[in-house]
């Protein structure tokens, strides 16, 4: 059987994600709203800094940047959570990174699911922040039991994606109409249903216990809440959101504005309160809010060490602040943040010569030029600094535990800081998705070292 007639899984990928989002647009338009100032911020920024548009173009990332969003759900059950995982890879989409959510008062632990190649991620970026509640973390035994009870009931996928999913595994792919029919199916999935599947009082029981809890288990299936559009310029945006009719939260997680950006900014806006109706109820008469909207701005993967650097400069802030940062502190936080992360190096060669973030390596006009001199360098070393060979941050494709803590909470309302007592549980997390999840660090370390090959084989050198 040959592959040539299997449509690429990027390619699905590409069509699932614009298919998420017309679907969004349709039942959120203020999403609507967000992703064209988010297109007016970025193309005033490409016309106005050249270097940025430049250095875009340079990576791949421009052709990307239009398609480039993220999207989160949460399910209830190890078993949602392994057949997730079996139709994000008819994607191309893996599973990568683990992040623990329960320190910060949100009874969840979540991977990423996204495309882990260079190439792959030029044809479509799109990212699932998938979270799995941890129903073991309720302490009401009777609690836990009826909503394990519900859960059990449902299903979130349709039979005919379930049929697509092992189609696609046994075959090894999907054809054309095949590939058309699973984007329809599979949006099914992640779809807003106004029919709760509990009782206006169960639901204020499972609210009770926590707001996520409730927003998992009362409901058909694990309904997208965000999709995030990314932006050139996240401060510029937040600045001009009010006048768009959309009210940001009030400080923007991750690091601080650079030069340089560095992993990952965001922030969002609250949740909608969205009529639905409770089985005892006829019509749409109660409410729940789950839905917001989100930007982030990405910048340069880190290495271990960069990463170390950024932790401890974040929690410097942090317990320099002495509180959650809120509206009443914004300011001040942004300020310290500011003072902190002037121990982080704001350029490109400084972080390179420091070991602290990722790069994709190429090689320059003038190595192309010196290809047949004898005497040309032939070091790593040596060739950027004759200028053969220059390099460009990876952009960090991943999440941040902290940030996601913050987007969490700011969705979920003030009165749902909780506390838990549950271990960080990696491996029961691995267990339920039916498979380990990718080391970010390693895949970034990879994409590097697979530049530098690039450079040794165009120079003509055996190795770099
Ligand atoms: C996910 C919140 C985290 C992010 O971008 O860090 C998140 C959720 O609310 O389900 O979206
Ligand atoms: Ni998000």
């Amino acid at each position: 059987m040959s592959n040539q007639r299997f449509v690429s899984p990027d390619l699905i990928r590409q069509g699932f994600s614009r298919a998420m989002s017309d679907m969004y647009r349709e039942e959120v338009p203020l999403y609507g709203a967000l992703m064209e100032l988010v297109a007016q911020v970025n193309a005033q920024v490409l016309e106005q800094q050249p270097a940025i548009a430049r250095q875009l173009q340079h990576s791949g990332e421009l052709q990307r940047l239009d398609l480039e969003r993220h999207g989160a759900i949460r399910v209830g059950t190890a078993e949602e959570l392994a057949t997730l995982a079996r139709l994000f890879a008819v994607m191309g989409m893996q599973p990568v990174g683990y992040y623990d959510l329960t320190p910060a008062g949100v009874p969840v632990h979540s991977t990423a699911f996204r495309a882990v190649h260079e190439q792959a991620l030029q044809v479509s970026p799109f990212r699932v922040f998938t979270s799995l509640l941890r129903l073991e973390l309720i302490d009401n035994p009777e609690l836990r039991q009826f909503a394990e009870q519900v859960l059990a009931r449902r299903s979130i996928f349709t039979p005919k994606a379930l049929e697509l999913i092992d189609q696609a595994q046994a075959q090894g792919g999907l054809d054309a109409d095949a590939a058309q029919c699973f984007i329809q199916e599979a949006l099914e999935t992640f779809r807003w249903h106004h029919h709760a599947t509990v009782t206006a009082a169960q639901y204020a029981t499972l609210s009770a216990q926590h707001r996520l809890i409730a927003d998992v288990v009362a409901f058909k299936g694990p309904h997208i809440n965000h999709l995030t559009p990314r932006t050139l310029d996240i401060d510029d945006v937040q600045r001009l959101m009010p006048a768009h009719g959309i009210t940001p939260k009030a400080v923007i997680e991750g690091p601080p504005r650079r030069a340089c950006p560095i992993l990952l900014r965001q922030t969002s806006f609250k949740a909608l309160e969205e009529a639905v109706a409770f089985v005892d109820q006829e019509h749409n008469q109660g409410s729940h809010s789950a839905r917001f909207g989100e930007i982030e701005q990405r910048g340069a993967a880190l290495t271990p060490k960069g990463r170390a650097l950024y932790d401890q400069l974040l929690n410097a802030a942090r317990d320099a602040l002495g509180d959650f940062p809120s509206e009443a502190n914004a300011q001040r936080y942004e300020q310290l943040m500011q003072e902190h992360f002037d121990a982080f190096p704001d350029s490109h060669a400084a972080m390179h010569e420091q070991g602290l973030a990722y790069f994709r390596y190429f090689v320059s006009e003038a190595g192309l030029a010196a290809r047949a001199e004898p005497a040309r360098p032939t070091s790593l070393e040596a060739l950027l600094a004759a200028g053969h060979l220059g390099f460009e941050p990876l952009v960090y494709e991943d999440f941040l535990p902290v940030s996601a803590a913050g987007i969490f909470q700011s969705n979920l309302g003030d009165d749902s800081q909780s506390h838990y007592a549950g271990q960080s549980n990696r491996q029961a997390f691995e267990t339920a998705l039916g498979r380990s999840t990718l080391d970010e660090l390693q895949l970034y370390a990879q994409a590097q070292q697979r530049s530098l090959q690039q450079c040794a084989a165009t120079l003509g050198l055996p190795a770099l």
